[in-house]
């Protein structure tokens, strides 16, 4: 890195100055790209960072930034305008500034991309806050389900009867545990013989366990294992689950039949708020601290900028292939374009267009 980039920039921009009055900003690009001095890929990538209409939807972009992120993708910002004002003072002043060696550039491109790792890391580790850890609440009719439902919601939110069959549709509710969502969805209850309308709530049962991430299987306790408790206790050993033997207070004739991956169950009764407790904890053990999110660290809210991000590393990733395989440094100079258009659509700062100007503008006259 030479001494003082915002100089070289300068000293840059104003020498650069008279060649670029001779023609448009797209006019050099377009120029480079005939003459053969860079690619297809970079030409456009400098197309578009000059279009116009880009500027105003950036700039909406930024305003929906957290201050912290918008600070640490401005770093990332800096740290790729270096790379280009060091890659163009040596173009502009062969005599006097070296081209940047490839394993520097390879080895800073590097920081980058780990940088852009670990904010992308938040976005996923985000998705469990944003749209909460879905559990279903899954077991034979009649076991207690909806009225585990209600207990932990404290509301009657779910219609409970001694009669199995009661919950047709699922219902989903979310309840906070130690600041994690957990979106709760009861199902109907699955058993052999039902009626029409009750196996098709029995197949969105199914569905529910499929796609939820976390199984809460409720079967009475009371009563010898039935074959449906002893199948869905079977099917969900792999997944991560908490098993619920209710209705202790009736007795406990299924508990102790239990089989061995089932000996740390919750034993106990809907209507106790001791089991409600045992099983909340059970719960929010399942979500260790490491994946939920510190929200007063910098972190990706939205889809659109953790894609604006994939979309820096890609062209970031492509640039260090270009350098992997001996191509002349200069050559990255669109990829690392391409990067900062994509960072800058998170922040809203625009690329310095003079500068990319002078840039070009040597691709086809200084070289
Ligand atoms: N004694 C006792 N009864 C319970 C307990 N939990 C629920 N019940 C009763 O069991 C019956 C069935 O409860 P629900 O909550 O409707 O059971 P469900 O699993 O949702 O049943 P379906 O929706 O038909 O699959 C109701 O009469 C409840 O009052 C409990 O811990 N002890
Ligand atoms: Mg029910």
């Amino acid at each position: 890195m030479h001494g003082s980039p915002a100089v070289a920039r300068e000293t840059l921009v104003a020498a650069l100055a008279a060649g670029a009055r001779l023609a448009g900003p797209g006019e050099f690009t377009r120029r480079a790209f005939f003459h053969g001095k860079i690619d297809l890929a970079s030409a456009e990538a400098v197309a578009d960072l000059i279009a116009a209409e880009h500027t105003a939807a950036a700039r909406a972009a930024a305003a929906r930034l957290s201050g912290g992120l918008a600070r640490e993708v401005d770093a990332l910002h800096a740290s790729l305008d270096e790379i280009l004002e060091e890659l163009a003072a040596a173009i502009d002043f062969p005599d006097e500034v070296e081209t940047p060696p490839a394993a520097r550039l390879v080895e800073r491109i590097a920081g980058v991309r780990a940088r852009i790792a670990e904010l992308a890391a938040t976005w996923e580790r985000g998705r469990i806050v944003r749209e909460g850890v879905a559990v279903a609440i899954v077991g034979p009719a009649n076991a207690g389900k909806s009225s585990l439902l209600n207990a932990l919601l404290g509301d009657e939110r779910a219609l409970v009867s001694e009669l199995p069959g009661t919950t047709r549709d699922t219902i989903e509710e979310t309840l906070a545990l130690d600041g994690t969502p957990f979106r709760l969805i009861d199902t109907a209850g699955i058993r052999a013989h039902a009626d029409r309308l009750e196996a098709a709530g029995i197949e969105r049962s199914e569905r529910a366990l499929d796609q939820a991430r976390v199984a809460l299987v409720v079967v009475d306790a009371s009563t010898p294992i039935s074959r449906e408790a002893r199948d869905l206790l079977a099917r969900t050993r792999e997944r991560e689950r908490v098993v619920l033997f209710n209705k202790s207070d009736l007795g406990r004739a299924g508990y102790d039949q239990r089989e061995a991956p089932e000996r740390g169950a919750v034993f106990g009764s809907t209507g106790h708020g001791t089991t409600l407790n045992e099983v909340r904890a059970a719960l929010s053990s399942l979500v260790v601290t490491g994946e939920t999110i510190d929200l007063s660290r910098p972190h990706l809210g939205t889809a659109r900028q953790a894609d604006a991000l994939l979309e820096a590393d890609r062209a970031l990733a492509y640039a260090q292939e270009t350098l992997a395989i001996g191509d002349p440094a200069d050559l990255i100079s669109g990829d690392v374009l391409r990067a900062v258009r994509a960072l800058g659509e998170l922040t809203g700062r625009e690329a310095d267009e003079r500068l990319l100007d002078a840039i070009f503008a040597r691709f086809c006259i200084g070289k």
